[in-house]
């Protein structure tokens, strides 16, 4: 984990349905129309074994999973994908867009789960050195307008049949790393049309470009 990394990594948040994998496709065919080399990638998920491990955290199942268990599952997807994807993209110099990363972690196993931070932080330290984004995309909505759009797209999974009170726990948690971490994050206005979310995603590229041409 000590490779110096070269592209920029940008991870896009939000609670379920707020348009994450939509505005992931703008982003990733706005930023090649602006010739930067990007790879575009998600979590839980992103190579062959992570992508089995997504599978297994997803499907909903009678069995309780503890939350020491999902925790653990999830770093255990991240540490696959940064070695065998995340980290080769950067080093190569391209900039790798992940539709969740880390800080999904800190929302749903944090705050939905009420799971102590400092696990989780210890986790990440191990798994991720000292790599974290350099801009987080939060998009933000109501959690009963997200869900809604969620249903309407089919069978929901282990994650969407929570209660709501669990999604707003979710919510707020990721709006408390925001205002943690103002240089990071950028939120976005989800509850908008999408021309008018792409729009206020569009500036916050445009700036992440200058900012690269800069250094
Ligand atoms: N998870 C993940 C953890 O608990 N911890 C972790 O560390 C990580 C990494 C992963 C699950 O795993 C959990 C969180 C998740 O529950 P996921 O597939 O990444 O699952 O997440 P989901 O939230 O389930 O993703 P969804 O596919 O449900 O939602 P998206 O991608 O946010 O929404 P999208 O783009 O599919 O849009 C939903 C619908 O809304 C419409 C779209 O056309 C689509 O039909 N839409 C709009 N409609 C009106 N106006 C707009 N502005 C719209 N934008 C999109």
């Amino acid at each position: 984990m000590q490779q110096e990394k070269k592209g920029l990594f940008i991870s896009v948040e939000g609670g379920e349905g707020v348009g994450k994998t939509t505005n992931l496709e703008f982003i990733i065919d706005y930023l090649q129309k602006k010739a930067v080399p990007v790879v575009s990638t998600r979590e839980p998920g992103g190579t062959p074994l992570s992508e089995e491990i997504r599978e297994l955290l997803l499907k909903p199942r009678d069995e309780n999973v503890s939350e020491v268990t999902e925790l653990l599952m999830m770093f255990a997807a991240r540490a696959q994908h940064l070695k065998q994807k995340i980290l080769p993209a950067l080093e190569g110099g391209d900039w790798v867009v992940c539709d969740r990363f880390t800080d999904a972690t800190y929302a749903y196993q944090g705050g939905g789960r009420g799971m102590e931070l400092n696990k989780i932080a210890v986790l990440e330290n191990l798994v991720q050195g000292d790599l974290r984004p350099d801009r987080v995309i939060l998009l933000d909505l109501p959690v009963e307008i997200g869900m809604d759009r969620a249903k309407k797209r089919g069978e929901l999974d282990r994650f969407e049949s929570q209660r709501i009170e669990f999604f707003q726990r979710v919510r707020s948690a990721y709006l408390q790393r925001a205002a943690q971490q103002p240089q990071a994050y950028r939120i976005i206005d989800a509850s908008l049309t999408l021309d008018k979310v792409q729009q206020q995603i569009q500036i916050v590229l445009d700036d992440l470009i200058s900012e690269s041409q800069r250094i």
